[in-house]
């Protein structure tokens, strides 16, 4: 039966824009590829979309284009120094075995991004 999500799960908790690369799918290796993608975070998913915020929103609008949906409940979030060159490098790994790198050259918006989700997943149900 249909559930209507209580409020605070459609919040937007925090959003802006940080270098991505997905380095798992479903467990399975993918080939790193950086670019900078929109991020949106809400109590229990991230979405990343693959353009700027003005884009995203015209595409959902117009094609019904979906970002791609990270579901956090059961996640895991460390700081991933030795899989990358680039500074400020952190891991989001879900349930499903996607993986995902998430960096910015500039510090304090990386600790408050991964702060933010890191105190999101701990909130969650593990399962
Ligand atoms: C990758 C690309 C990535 C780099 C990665 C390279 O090469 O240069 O930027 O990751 O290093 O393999 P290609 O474009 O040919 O796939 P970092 O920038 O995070 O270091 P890696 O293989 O050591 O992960």
């Amino acid at each position: 039966k249909d559930v209507i999500p209580p409020l605070e799960q459609l919040m937007v908790e925090k959003e802006g824009y940080l270098q991505k690369a997905k380095i798992a799918d479903g467990g399975k290796k993918l080939r790193k590829n950086w670019s900078t993608s929109w991020i949106v975070l809400s109590s229990r998913k991230i979405e990343f979309y693959k353009e700027s915020k003005q884009q995203a929103l015209s595409n959902v609008v117009k094609t019904g284009n979906k970002p791609e949906s990270v579901d956090l409940c059961g996640a895991h979030i460390e700081w991933a120094k030795e899989k990358s060159s680039r500074k400020n490098v952190f891991q989001i790994t879900t349930l499903s075995g996607n993986e995902f790198l998430l960096q910015s050259d500039i510090d304090f918006i990386i600790l408050d991004w991964f702060h933010a989700i890191k105190n999101a997943i701990d909130r969650l149900p593990k399962d």
